[in-house]
């Protein structure tokens, strides 16, 4: 039986997973992130984190994905729902996330909780469906997949050249810190048409090798094992754009030298990507 009341939030929000994705939600509305319904959150729950909270025999709906994804059979996912505003989740998360679990043979995703009144799943579901299969290969610990509309990492993508590896080092040139938080550096894809397969299958082969992908005069992808941990990488990245922001149009006197990124690389114990730093 289920012991969660959709309808009452105190209840739904007692719940774990409920709570986390109703804090970082109203958290990245706060940074100006996530205007009206932008943005889109998915977290890849275990069994035994859903099971004490409710009867996972008891599908609500079933809801047909864009594309299967027999990959992910069987898995539990807490999403944000498609046209929701992260401005409101707090307030109330089941007319605004949906807890689903993918069927058996990954052609149905069924409902277990929240969505209320015919709701669906993120408009981004390819993006992140494909995305969390990507990373689920090279990293089995993954579970969190966040898109926002981080400002400065924006506005850069209208100034900075969109070649990766000069956006990578240009933002590990901006704060001390960022070389060690993604040293793998940031993917970016070419500008396309959001909601669609298309940009869902782009981003996915991006994240075969970077936790976090930039969309062009969008935004941005982060990815993680926990909430933190993808909220952390994307303000990291924001914190650096809204530097570059800040010092692009200055005469620079001085700057992080490449020989000091390298060194802060082998103080921390990370590996920059190849072909970034010329060193
Ligand atoms: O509307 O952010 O990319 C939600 C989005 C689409
Ligand atoms: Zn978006």
């Amino acid at each position: 039986m289920s012991t969660i009341n959709a309808g009452n939030t105190a209840q739904s929000l007692e719940v774990p997973f409920i709570r986390e994705m109703s804090e970082i939600t109203q958290h990245m509305w706060r940074n100006g992130w996530d205007e009206r319904n932008g943005g889109n959150v998915s977290y890849l729950l275990e069994e035994a984190e859903v099971a004490p909270y409710f009867d996972l025999e008891r599908v609500i709906r079933v809801i047909e994905p864009a594309f299967p994804v027999g990959e992910l059979a069987g898995r539990y996912f807490i999403v944000t729902g498609s046209g929701k505003y992260f401005k409101n989740v707090l307030h109330d998360p089941a007319g605004n996330l949906g807890l689903l679990r993918v069927s058996a043979d990954g052609s149905l995703l069924e409902l277990l909780w929240g969505l209320e009144n015919g709701a669906r799943p993120t408009s981004e579901l390819a993006s992140h469906f494909m995305s969390h299969i990507e990373r689920l290969k090279v990293d089995p610990d993954h579970r969190v997949v966040i898109h926002n509309h981080a400002t400065h990492v924006l506005a850069m993508t209208f100034i900075h050249e969109l070649d990766e590896a000069k956006f990578t080092k240009t933002l590990w040139e901006m704060c001390t810190e960022c070389i060690v938080v993604f040293p793998d550096g940031i993917g970016i894809i070419p500008w396309m048409v959001p909601g669609s397969n298309e940009i869902g299958r782009a981003t996915a082969e991006k994240m075969r090798e970077y936790h976090s992908v930039i969309w062009p005069q969008h935004g941005i992808f982060g990815t993680g094992t926990t909430i933190d941990e993808a909220f952390g990488l994307i303000e990291t990245i924001e914190k650096a754009a809204q530097i570059y922001m800040l010092v692009a149009h200055h005469p620079i006197k001085q700057r992080i030298t490449e020989r000091q990124l390298s060194d802060l690389a082998a103080a921390f114990g990370v590996t920059p990507r190849p072909g970034i730093l010329d060193l």
